[in-house]
C-alpha cells in the first residue's frame, strides 16, 4: 500500500529516533518563549537533557490557563513578520487561546491532513465538501487546506442550508464530507424526513470529529448517509485536527508520533498511566516552529490501543474520546459521562438524533432529566405507548450510569439544533 507520507510507514525505531531530534530542536525553539525560557532556566532544562523519548517527563506541562496568561502573543517564538495565520480554539471551556502559524507550520499541518484524508481512501480525484465553519475554528480552514494539498476539488460550503449541502453534493458528485458528529446526525435525520434515501446521494466517505461522539452514533452517522465515517481528533493547541485519525479499520486513532509526542497521565498525578488504561492525553509538537507546545493538558480521557493495528501503520493508536475531564457530570456523587448516556439512547430504534441532558437541582437533590427527540414515524399520540417507551429507556440508562434519570421523549425536530459544536449539557443547578 502506498503511503501519502513515508513517515506513515516508519519502524517504531524511525519513529523514536525521530521524536528524540525533534524534541530537542523543540526546546531549543520553545526556550525563545518568556514562560519557557523561565521554566527551562529553573528546571536546568537544555535540548542535551533529552536522550530518549522518556526524557520528556522532565520537562513542565503546559496548561490552557498558562496559555490564556500569554495571551495575546506571548508564546510566540519568531518575529511577527513570519507569523502568516491565526487561529483560536471555539473556547467551549472558558476564553479561548490563540494560535500562531508560520508558513512551514501550516504546510505541515496540510500535509498531516492530506495524509489522514489518504489514509482513509480519498483520492484527488474526489470531490470535497466541507460542513464545518470556517473562520477562528481550525475544523474548517485546518481540512480545506488538507484536502487541497491531497489535491481534491474542495468545496469550503460551510455548516447549514442542509437542501443546499444535498444539492451541491448530488450537482456535484461529492465523495468525500467533514461533517460535525451532531450536524451529520442532523442532516441525516433532514435526508431521511424528505422522503430520500442514502442512496440519493453520492457520499462515500465521511469525515466527524471536532466533538466526542460514540460508536453508536457512528453507526447511525452510517446508516443515515450510506457512508463510512471515520473519526478525526484534534484541538488548536496541536494545530487543529490531523492529529489522529481513524484508519479503515475504524478502530482507534492513529495519533502521528513523528509530529507529536503523546502521552496519557493520571490526571491528578500527571504519572503515566499503565499501557491501555485510560487518563489525560498529554501532548508536545514536534515540528512547530511560531509557537512549539510543550507537553499540553489536553483534559481529553482516552487509552492507548495496546495490539498493533493490522493496517501496519506503527503510529499508535488512541481510542475515541470518553470525553473531557471537565465534561464529567457528578450527580448524586456518581460520576457520569455524557458519552455513556449517548451510548444507550442510540441503541434504540425509536429514538431520534438529537438530545440535551439536563440537570437540575430539586429540594438539595440533583435531578438528572434527558430529553430525547422521537422519530417522526415513532410518534404515537398514545401517552401509555411512549411512557412505556420513557421507562425503558429509564430503565436502562439506570444500569449503565447506576442512577435513575427523568426521561421524556419530545417530539421530532423540537430540541434546539447546531450546526456547531453541539451543546449536550444544560446545568441549572447553582
Ligand atoms: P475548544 O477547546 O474551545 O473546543 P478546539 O476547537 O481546539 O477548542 O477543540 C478541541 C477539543 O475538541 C479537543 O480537546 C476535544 O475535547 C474535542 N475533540 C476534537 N476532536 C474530537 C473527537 N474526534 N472526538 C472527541 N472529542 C474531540
Ligand atoms: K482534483
Ligand atoms: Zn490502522
Amino acid at each position: 500500500m502506498a503511503y501519502f507520507d513515508p513517515a506513515e510507514g516508519w519502524s517504531r525505531e524511525e519513529i523514536e529516533q525521530a521524536q528524540v531530534a525533534r524534541l530537542r530542536t523543540t526546546i531549543a525553539q520553545a526556550g525563545k518563549a518568556p514562560l519557557y525560557r523561565k521554566q527551562f532556566d529553573e528546571l536546568g532544562i537544555t535540548p542535551d537533557s533529552i536522550q530518549s523519548v522518556d526524557d520528556v517527563r522532565k520537562l513542565p506541562v503546559t496548561t490552557k490557563d498558562d496559555l490564556r496568561a500569554q495571551y495575546p502573543d506571548k508564546m510566540n517564538t519568531v518575529p511577527r513578520k513570519d507569523i502568516v495565520r491565526m487561529h483560536a480554539s471555539s473556547g467551549t471551556t472558558g476564553s479561548p487561546t490563540v494560535i500562531h502559524y508560520t508558513q512551514s507550520d501550516l504546510d505541515n499541518w496540510s500535509d498531516l491532513v492530506a495524509r489522514c484524508l489518504h489514509m482513509v481512501g480519498v483520492r484527488p480525484e474526489h470531490v470535497f465538501q466541507n460542513m464545518t465553519g470556517y473562520g477562528l475554528f481550525t475544523g474548517g480552514l485546518g481540512l480545506h487546506y488538507g484536502a487541497e494539498r491531497l489535491g481534491c476539488l474542495t468545496m469550503p460550503s460551510g455548516p447549514g442550508n442542509t437542501k443546499r449541502q444535498f444539492k451541491l453534493m448530488k450537482d456535484f458528485n461529492t465523495y468525500a464530507a467533514h461533517i460535525i458528529p451532531s450536524y451529520a446526525l442532523y442532516i441525516g435525520a433532514a435526508l431521511r424526513d424528505m422522503g430520500m434515501s442514502p442512496d440519493d446521494l453520492p457520499l462515500g466517505i465521511v469525515i466527524t470529529g471536532a466533538e466526542p461522539h460514540t460508536e453508536e452514533a457512528r453507526q447511525r452517522i452510517e446508516e443515515l448517509l450510506g457512508a463510512k465515517a471515520y473519526n478525526s481528533y484534534g484541538l488548536s493547541e496541536m494545530n487543529g485536527p490531523g492529529v489522529a485519525f481513524e484508519c479503515t479499520e475504524q478502530y482507534g486513532m492513529h495519533i502521528w508520533e513523528d509530529a507529536f509526542l503523546p502521552e496519557i497521565v493520571d490526571p491528578a498525578t500527571l504519572e503515566p498511566v499503565a499501557d491501555g488504561e485510560v487518563g489525560e492525553l498529554i501532548m508536545t509538537t514536534l515540528c512547530r516552529t511560531g509557537m512549539p507546545i510543550i507537553r499540553y493538558r489536553t483534559r481529553d480521557l482516552t487509552r492507548f490501543i495496546t495490539e498493533e493495528c493490522p493496517c501496519g501503520r506503527l503510529h499508535r493508536r488512541i481510542d475515541r474520546i470518553l470525553g473531557r475531564a471537565d465534561d464529567m457530570l457528578i450527580i448524586k456523587g456518581v460520576n457520569i459521562y455524557p458519552m455513556q448516556i449517548e451510548r444507550v439512547l442510540m441503541e434504540f430504534n425509536e429514538v431520534g438524533e438529537n438530545y440535551v441532558i439536563e440537570l437540575e437541582r430539586e429540594n438539595f437533590i440533583d435531578q438528572l432529566r434527558v430529553k430525547v427527540e422521537i422519530k417522526d414515524e415513532h410518534f404515537v399520540e398514545d401517552m401509555r405507548v411512549l411512557q412505556g417507551l420513557q421507562r425503558k429507556i429509564a430503565s436502562r440508562l439506570c444500569s449503565e450510569i447506576l442512577i435513575t434519570p427523568r426521561v421524556e421523549i419530545v417530539q421530532h425536530n423540537s430540541l434546539p439544533k447546531s450546526d456547531g459544536k453541539a451543546q449536550r449539557v444544560v446545568d441549572k443547578r447553582e
